[in-house]
């Protein structure tokens, strides 16, 4: 069985994937990365992605099958432009497939498409999700059957540019010493179409009890949220953005507060760093990706797959990003 890393598709970037187990196989839902010619920036204009597609196997050393498009920008009526990070979930032999795209005035929204196979294709609704905005849409299922929406990203992500929910006139940006941006979450209606509730802040807390602050750019969130739970202990991991670090935080609760534990990935080839985790056959994996293949473009990144694991408290063995 597989210890090393291991790339998983060939002939086509792929990217934050997001791995769930339907039906005994295992499904990959990546973003699908192309060479768009736009210039690298801040705001993330070059990540230009137009679809989805889905990959399944067996076994997590066998061969990868592309199941081809499941859904294309051009199939969503609302939606401008950059389809990013999307996740999957399954419900009453329904799956529903999220994805975030900017809207035709530039402002990410988090959408919903609906197929009767995990592999797509996906009917899009016709309208984004109610109250949705930013990015990095990740859904948990809980023991009990509820299902919660974990989300947002920094910068490019537009997520500096809402408080309390709402849309305000300009971005902010806590001082160092304050609480760090929050990422989200929220319950999901019955149907898994649309928020059951307004979006919460979900909070870090460091050592002490207090609120990882804004200038803690090594251990705060800023993007690629994740959620599995592990011996009855929520985790919650994300990307720390401008430090290139996948790191999680344990809770008793989908909702937290989370309790920083440390790093799950030191620094990959490439400035994003994005993941999922899923159990498999008995054994954890860390799905990611770096842009070693391309020669390190930033959006040209490839998806690969780590065995994950933990010591006997529950903390995850840190992976070395560049591990080969
Ligand atoms: O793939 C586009 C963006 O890059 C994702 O939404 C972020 O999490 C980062 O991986």
């Amino acid at each position: 069985m597989m210890k090393n890393p291991r790339y998983l598709v060939d002939g086509l970037y792929t990217a934050d994937p997001s791995a769930h187990v339907f039906n005994g196989k295992l499904y990959i839902y990546p973003s699908h990365d192309i060479e768009s010619g736009i210039p690298e920036n801040d705001n993330g204009d070059h990540f230009d992605m137009r679809d989805y597609h889905v990959f399944s196997m067996d076994d997590i050393d066998g061969e990868v099958t592309d199941h081809g498009v499941a859904l294309d920008v051009e199939d969503v009526p609302w939606a401008g432009r950059q389809m990013w990070d999307t996740d999957v979930a399954h419900k009453n032999g329904k799956y529903y497939l999220y994805f975030p795209v900017k809207d035709k005035t530039d402002i990410f929204r988090i959408g919903a498409a609906v197929s009767d196979k995990p592999e797509g294709p996906f009917i899009p609704e016709r309208h984004p999700i109610i109250g949705s905005y930013s990015i990095d849409p990740a859904v948990f299922e809980d023991e009990d059957g509820q299902h919660y929406m974990y989300f947002g990203g920094l910068w490019g992500g537009q997520l500096q540019r809402y408080l309390n929910n709402k849309a305000q006139e300009c971005g902010f940006k806590p001082a160092d010493d304050e609480p760090s941006l929050p990422a989200r979450v929220v319950k999901m209606s019955d149907d898994l179409l649309e928020f059951a509730e307004e979006p919460k802040s979900l909070v870090i807390l460091d050592e002490n009890g207090e609120p990882l602050k804004a200038g803690d750019h090594d251990r705060r969130f800023f993007e690629a949220s994740w959620m599995h739970k592990y011996n009855g202990k929520y985790y919650f991991s994300y990307s720390t953005g401008n430090t290139h670090l996948l790191c999680y935080a344990v809770g008793d609760s989908p909702y937290g507060p989370f309790t920083y534990k440390g790093v799950i990935l030191t620094p990959v080839v490439g400035w994003t760093t994005h993941h999922s985790i899923c159990e498999f056959k008995g054994k954890w994996y860390l799905f990611h990706h770096d842009s070693k293949p391309s020669g390190g473009k930033t959006w040209l990144r490839s998806m690969k797959v780590t065995e994950l694991e933990y010591n006997e408290d529950g903390s995850i063995k840190t992976i070395d990003g560049m591990a080969e």
